[in-house]
């Protein structure tokens, strides 16, 4: 496993949190960053949403994935070289897991390089991909996403075929999505490709419903923000006060989510030193994801040096798959 998990400058992750909390909570409009969603708590939450009848982004990429695992596999196959499966945000890779068990079945064609910011979840994967797949060369690297696609285009020369599933593409804001692909393209060559997993636009309600299900698990996933900053900052948030709210916004095709304060309160967080002053009804937006035409997502790559080869979509069109070649 190759770790460049670790910072440079000398701060901690707990540092870095606080200042990105001091900042967000310090601005107006308040904000937080999606990205302090994932400690233990929140991954076990995420794996909770993805089992939600409203939650359909997973099970359709499932569905996407199972369903043209074979013509993917051809894709990838076609240039008949050896590749790096590079896998970001690889998590638990329940899904390209499905991609893999079609990979192995021909022998030395790619290695498999998921990567993750976290260590524990690559040491996880490594294991479990060594007893369930032992054929497939695991190269498991932790670290940022920027990081790990320059380390690789500087120690792995050969043809690479990039995954980003899960419409984590959506979270970004349209600028950071375009400099994020860019920045992707900037580290493969001609000939390399890039799946990556988009939730498309479509009924509003149904979009609203995933992110504001019945059970209340999302809420409990944007509200584990707060219960973070309590735990490990030292902050006195009640999390009684306030209220999950998320909304979409069917004209831009962004699903938001907020946290709302039930009345005006004064919050402080011991690492930081500060006291936050939250207004009656005043919000923090702790979350975009983004919904696209496949209009869209073409002018996207085309705009960041990529060209679609084909679509994979399940069959009401809701999620699509898109596979981009680099000319
Ligand atoms: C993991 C970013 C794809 O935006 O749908 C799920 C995270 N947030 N429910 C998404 C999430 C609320 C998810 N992504």
């Amino acid at each position: 496993m190759i770790d460049l998990s670790r910072k440079k400058d000398g701060t901690n992750d707990t540092e870095t949190f606080a200042a990105d909390v001091a900042e967000g909570l310090g601005t107006s409009p308040k904000s937080l960053p999606s990205r302090y969603f994932y400690d233990a708590t929140g991954s076990r939450l995420f794996q909770e949403i993805m089992a939600l009848p409203e939650y359909y982004l997973t099970r359709c990429e499932f569905e996407v994935l199972q369903g043209n695992r074979q013509e993917i596999a051809r894709h990838f196959f076609a240039a008949d070289s050896f590749f790096h499966l590079i896998d970001l945000g690889a998590g638990d890779a329940l899904k390209t897991k499905i991609l893999l068990r079609e990979l192995a079945l021909q022998q030395n064609a790619f290695d498999y390089v998921p990567v993750d910011i976290s260590g524990d979840a690559m040491r996880q994967l490594s294991d479990s991909l060594q007893q369930e797949m032992p054929s497939v060369d695991v190269q498991a690297v932790v670290g940022e996403y920027f990081k790990a696609l320059e380390w690789l285009q500087e120690h792995k020369p050969e043809r690479k075929i990039v995954l980003f599933l899960g419409s984590n593409i959506g979270n970004f804001k349209n600028d950071e999505s375009i400099s994020f692909l860019k920045s992707i393209r900037s580290n493969l060559s001609p000939g390399d490709k890039l799946l990556m997993g988009v939730d498309l636009r479509k009924d509003p309600d149904t979009i609203l419903s995933a992110y504001n299900d019945a059970s209340g698990v999302t809420a409990a996933f944007n509200m584990n923000l707060l219960r973070r900053i309590n735990t490990e900052l030292g902050g006195d948030f009640d999390l009684a006060e306030f209220m999950h709210y998320p909304i979409y916004n069917p004209h831009e095709g962004v699903m938001r989510s907020f946290i709302v304060s039930k009345k005006a309160q004064d919050v402080h967080i011991q690492a930081t030193g500060q006291t936050f002053h939250f207004d009656a009804w005043e919000a923090i937006h702790t979350e975009n994801s983004h919904k696209y035409s496949l209009k869209q997502i073409e002018e996207l790559g085309n705009t960041c040096g990529f060209r679609i080869e084909t679509v994979f979509q399940d069959t009401e069109c809701r999620f699509a798959d898109v596979l981009f070649t680099v000319d």
